[in-house]
């Protein structure tokens, strides 16, 4: 048995930083990336004649689909058609199926689970037999656990393999929560579980599996990302291995430079610093060598409009400059407000994201089903925390203008 177990590849993705301009090779590039990096995974599958491929949910980025992604999926499928390769479909709160929209039609060797547990029995290219279970996300939201409909290990089978969209062992959490005990007892050879884009193994006996987004797909989400290929021994035991898929990679770099030197030698000195060996994309976080930065670019970098400068003077570097922030200097005191502001601010910012406010507001504010991903998106201690320290940086900025006034 030889499978590929794939996740979150989220075709149609918009690239999160990322501005693409029209006729410009390497905006073509940065769209056609993600769809590059699914015909990589395509092409993985045809050469090492794998048996079926495992899609674990938000195969395509949202139920709103374009007919491009449309199109290019159903071609997908029809070249692992052609050589005999199944596929297999659970969706999840990205392309979660009670949309309404009914796709392209597809070929008979896509197999798209709903939500009756009822298992797809395949006859692998080796005479091996096996049951593959899956259940689709039918709403965005998932409050309970899916396992209960998964059946327990069928006894005629070589394999039983698992498909699940969801978080394992979070407290609390609207993408079908479940325990990784709970899954254990199953009794299933291999879990592929989506909607953590993090690639990681959770155990190994038996396999229970996050593969990750194929392709990093914003800031966060940095270094390689792509699948897991799986062979079978012949004492029934799984050989696993992670597979590179990615075109673009997303990169954290600190840089520290003088920040009051000609601006030419300062993106000289940028340049220098990214690696293009394969193509990156690039977050920037810049500090000052003497701690004293200069405030023309420190502008520059809070209105973003450096970063396009930058990627104007990378024009034949094979990376892009997504996000520029100025480096956090913790103990320098002068970015501290005065001590009553500074606590009057420290007390009201606890109240705003510690209890919730602004996420209330947001509630309040977006009802409608189709702006509930603006109330998801913010729903993040990482977004939270990026908003809490822009807002920091513009107090203490515009202190520095009051007192040059
Ligand atoms: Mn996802």
């Amino acid at each position: 048995m030889k499978f590929i177990h794939v996740a979150d590849s989220h075709l149609g993705n918009p690239l999160n930083g990322i501005t693409i301009k029209e006729d410009d090779p390497k905006s073509t590039f940065l769209f056609n990336s993600l769809f590059k990096t699914f015909i990589n995974i395509i092409d993985l599958a045809i050469s090492n004649d794998v048996d079926f491929i495992l899609f674990a949910g938000d195969l395509y980025n949202t139920t709103n689909r374009s007919i491009y992604v449309e199109d290019f999926l159903g071609k997908q499928f029809f070249r692992l058609k052609e050589k005999n390769i199944k596929v297999y479909i659970i969706h999840g709160n990205h392309d979660f199926s009670n949309d309404g929209i009914p796709h392209l039609p597809w070929g008979d060797n896509v197999v798209e689970f709903n939500n009756n547990g009822r298992a797809d029995i395949l006859e692998t290219k080796n005479q091996e037999k096996v049951a593959v279970v899956g259940i689709s996300y039918a709403d965005r939201h998932i409050e309970k656990s899916l396992l209960d409909k998964y059946q327990t290990r069928r006894d005629d089978v070589d394999y039983q393999i698992g498909l699940y969209h969801g978080e394992v062992d979070s407290n609390q959490s609207n993408y079908a929560p479940v325990k990784l005990e709970d899954i254990k007892i199953l009794g299933y050879d291999y879990f592929a579980l989506g909607h953590i884009h993090i690639a990681q193994v959770l155990s190994e006996n038996p396999y229970v599996a996050y593969s990750g987004s194929i392709q990093g797909l914003n800031k966060k989400e940095v270094g390689p990302h792509g699948v897991i290929y799986v062979q079978s021994n012949q004492d029934k035991t799984l050989n696993v291995e992670f597979i590179h898929t990615n075109e673009i990679e997303w990169k954290n770099l600190d840089i520290e430079l003088d920040t009051n030197q000609e601006l030419d030698l300062i993106m000289q000195t940028i340049k220098q610093k990214l690696d293009d060996s394969i193509f990156s994309v690039y977050s920037l976080n810049i500090k000052d060598i003497n701690n004293e930065f200069n405030d023309a670019l420190a502008v520059r970098i809070n209105f973003g409009t450096f970063k396009d400068e930058l990627n104007l003077f990378l024009e034949d570097k094979d990376v892009f400059v997504a996000n520029t922030d100025i480096a956090e200097n913790i103990d320098q005191e002068d970015d501290k407000l005065p001590d009553i502001d500074q606590a009057i601010w420290e007390q009201t910012a606890k109240e705003v994201f510690d209890g919730d406010i602004f996420l209330k507001e947001l509630i309040t504010r977006f009802k409608e089903p189709e702006e509930r991903f603006i109330v998801d998106y913010f729903n993040n201690s990482d977004i939270l925390h990026d908003i809490y320290k822009k807002t920091q940086s513009l107090i203490n900025n515009s202190k520095g203008d009051q007192d040059e006034d």
